[in-house]
């Protein structure tokens, strides 16, 4: 029987099948393992093949073929990747100026991880109802910065429903990955845009406090209008997995673009003379930003931080 995956707790996946009922599944010991070297060869998002056990359990037999995936490293230590879902259509990246501070080296990072797996991304800003004026002007700057990538970017309160009806219809008919770091307000997002949802959400007590995390494992949510949606553990940050410094700037649309103008084809954009991606830099057509999270991620492949 086909399914789909909507929940992973360690060695138990939750199977969607037939959209009705939830099958408690076990994976089958002998499966045929991808290539990719994840701490979860079974993502939320994945399509399988399982069997009914006598009691009412089930056995994951086949992984289907994945249109795609985004993987993040496990940890600062460990070699291994964790695929954060598969089969998606969009990945959103939650953030807040300072509620806590979403840093734009974190935002770029996403994107370039989404760029690299070739998952539309696009951003959106919650818990609005807490910026001071001075924080808006700030948001401005950088929604101006991301649009004019051709990101889309959306502002919400989670906490008032009005806010979210644009990104709600934005989201009709996808699969979204949900991502940001830990308390940005992922879940109780998930549970303004889909009721449905009941997302464990965190206290504002509580999720201040380092290390702490509400939701623990992804989940895959069946939004009314069509559609899913996936919470996700916060994350502290993406790392260049799987990626060599050369193909780095791919991932930029802005630095990208510009290299083609560089005088050696195989420039890294770092002190080569005839840099253009340099020059632009220079002159404020690539924002310093933008650069930095670049350089920042150009220095992953040296230090082997992420592989
Ligand atoms: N003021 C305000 N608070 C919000 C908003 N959205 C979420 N919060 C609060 O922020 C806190 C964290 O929300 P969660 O939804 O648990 O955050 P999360 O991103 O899912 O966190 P993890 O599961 O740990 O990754 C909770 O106290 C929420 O009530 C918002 O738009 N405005
Ligand atoms: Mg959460
Ligand atoms: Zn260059």
């Amino acid at each position: 029987m086909k399914g789909l995956v909507v929940k992973n707790t360690g060695s138990w996946y939750q199977v969607l099948a037939n959209n009705l009922a939830i099958a408690e599944c076990k994976m089958k010991g002998n499966l045929r393992m991808q290539e990719i070297r994840s701490t979860n060869p079974i993502a939320v998002g994945d399509f399988v093949n399982f069997e009914f056990n006598a009691d009412g359990t089930g056995v994951i037999h086949e992984i289907c073929e994945r249109r795609n995936y985004i993987v993040r490293k496990s940890s600062n230590l460990s070699k291994q990747s964790h695929i954060l879902a598969a089969n998606l259509d969009m990945a959103a990246l939650i953030a807040t100026i300072n509620y806590p501070v979403t840093s734009l080296v974190f935002i770029d990072r996403f994107l370039a991880s989404a760029e690299a797996y070739r998952v539309p991304a696009c951003i959106v800003f919650n818990k609005l109802d807490l910026y001071t004026p001075d924080e808006i002007l700030y948001l401005d700057a950088i929604q101006n910065l991301y649009e004019s990538l051709d990101y889309k970017v959306f502002r919400v309160s989670a906490l008032q429903s009005d806010t979210v009806k644009l990104l709600t219809s934005f989201l009709n008919e996808k699969t979204t990955l949900i991502s940001g770091n830990s308390g940005v307000g992922k879940s109780t997002l998930i549970n303004a845009i889909s009721p449905e949802s009941l997302a464990k959400t965190g206290e504002i007590s509580t999720y201040h406090n380092k290390g702490m995390h509400t939701t623990t494992f992804s989940e895959m949510f069946k939004l009314k209008s069509g559609g899913y949606i996936i919470d996700t553990p916060g994350i502290k940050g993406f790392g260049a997995v799987d990626m060599v410094a050369t193909e780095i700037s791919h991932y930029f649309k802005d630095i990208f673009a510009q290299s083609k103008n560089c005088k050696f084809s195989n420039c890294k954009h770092i002190n080569e003379p005839g840099c253009s991606v340099l020059n632009a830099v220079e002159n404020q057509r690539i924002s310093s930003s933008r650069y930095q999270s670049y350089i920042s991620m150009m220095g992953d492949c040296d230090s082997g931080k992420y592989r």
